[in-house]
């Protein structure tokens, strides 16, 4: 059963609660956590994807509706590039690499990167 008073992974307080002095003693504010970065996922136009193969890609890898799917397509073919998820390292790595294999077995040009949030 779990109590609503069981905490999972470090607690972060707001850093005003710490006293300062003693490091060994700063049991309370736990300063050495640090949030691991994250990674926005981004896809980039071009002149040559179908646009309904992107579609395809944002409904199968990044998990959107159909009519979320179709706007961020617009919006790459629009403005250049858009941010389509924003993950850790490993996952947005995966997500890179699976939108790159699935565009190159289908023959397209289809760029997707990654950059640090
Ligand atoms: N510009 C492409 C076309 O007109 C469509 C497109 C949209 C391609 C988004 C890539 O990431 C992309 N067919």
């Amino acid at each position: 059963m779990q109590s609503e008073l069981m905490t999972f992974g470090p607690v972060r307080m707001s850093g005003d609660e710490d006293e300062g002095g003693d490091p060994s003693l700063a049991l309370k504010t736990r300063p050495k956590t640090k949030r691991p970065p994250l990674y926005k996922v981004m896809l980039l136009n071009d002149d040559y994807t179908p646009m309904e193969f992107v579609v395809h890609v944002l409904e199968r890898f990044f998990h959107m509706s159909h009519a979320q799917a179709f706007e961020i397509m617009l919006t790459v073919h629009k403005k250049g590039l858009a941010v389509v998820g924003v993950f850790s390292h490993e996952i947005a790595e995966t997500k890179v690499t699976q939108v790159m294999d699935f565009a190159r077995r289908h023959q397209h040009p289809l760029q997707c990167t990654m950059e640090k949030e």
